[in-house]
């Protein structure tokens, strides 16, 4: 059979399939399906767009992006930055770690969340987001906990610091 004959018998068998009474509601039931269950589908509403809440892209509000599992007293109120500790306190040695969605560019993103120690509490811009965090019997993933514990002589707390580690994934 020429190349020309094949083509033209498979566009005519699908022609067929496709205006038979079968072929029509095999499509429709697909179709229904389909439909049903596209809006369960994990899809990014977003679309891409960057993040509209201006709040979100401001580090010294509590939902910033970046503090979405965050449990402390913002050091960008506290004479540090977002992510620098205030001059007299140290970055405590242990964490707390969250994901957050980063609006402007769509991606999510590993956050750790450090404590700055050796001076009292700032007692400025408290924050409490705790995303996916769990009841304090459950240590592991817990935050209200004073990670400045893990710094011998300057265990006390001043405030917290938000440090991307990487892309989340
Ligand atoms: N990680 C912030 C913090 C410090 C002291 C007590 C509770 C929470």
């Amino acid at each position: 059979m020429s190349l020309l004959d094949e083509t033209v018998e498979t566009a005519t068998r699908k022609l067929a399939m496709l205006s038979s009474r079968r072929g029509v509601l095999s499509l429709l039931g697909r179709l229904a399906v389909g439909a049903a269950i596209a809006p369960l589908l994990p899809i990014d509403r977003t679309f891409g767009k960057p993040s509209t809440d201006p709040h979100q892209m401001d580090p010294s509000k509590c939902d910033y992006w970046k503090y979405c599992a965050m449990d402390g007293q913002l050091c960008s109120c506290c004479g540090g930055t977002g992510s620098q500790c205030p001059p007299g306190t140290e970055v405590s040695k242990v964490s707390w770690v969250g994901t957050c969605h980063n609006g402007k560019d769509g991606k999510d993103y590993l956050i750790s969340y450090n404590d700055c120690c050796g001076r009292s509490s700032c007692g400025q811009c408290y924050c409490s987001s705790n995303l996916n965090e769990r009841p304090g019997y459950e240590m592991g993933i817990h935050n209200d906990v004073n990670w400045c514990m893990a710094n011998g002589g300057a265990a006390s707390y001043h405030c917290t610091v938000s440090l991307i580690v990487g892309l989340a994934g």
